[in-house]
């Protein structure tokens, strides 16, 4: 399969504008989302699981009692792709879901 290209830094701070709550730390794509309680943390952690396995892209998921930290980047490209922002974007969905 042809890797994702790496996007630039000018392409990812283009897209973090429609990616609020999304910064870069660590050479990743992070957010942390904060829900009531480890129950809801966990369902959130699941909804997420199915979409990343649906798209074979996995985030490193950090998860403390209610809060749970996304981060997000491409191994095979050496950066961040589209392919973590199209994950992002599932993840908030997870969220609100
Ligand atoms: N997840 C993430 N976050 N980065 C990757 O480069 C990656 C992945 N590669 N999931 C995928 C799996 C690759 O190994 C398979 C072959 O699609």
């Amino acid at each position: 399969m042809p890797r994702t290209p790496k996007l630039s830094s000018d392409e990812i701070d283009q897209r973090l504008t429609s990616a609020p709550g999304w910064a870069i730390a660590n050479e990743a794509l992070t957010r942390t989302f904060a829900f009531a309680d480890f129950v809801a943390a966990m369902r959130f952690v699941n909804r997420l699981a199915e979409a990343a396995e649906a798209a074979q892209h996995h985030p490193d998921i950090d998860i403390r009692y209610n809060k749970v930290t996304i981060g997000l980047s491409t191994h095979d490209s050496g950066g961040i792709t589209e392919k973590d922002f199209d994950v992002a974007h599932k993840a908030d969905a997870a969220a609100t879901a």
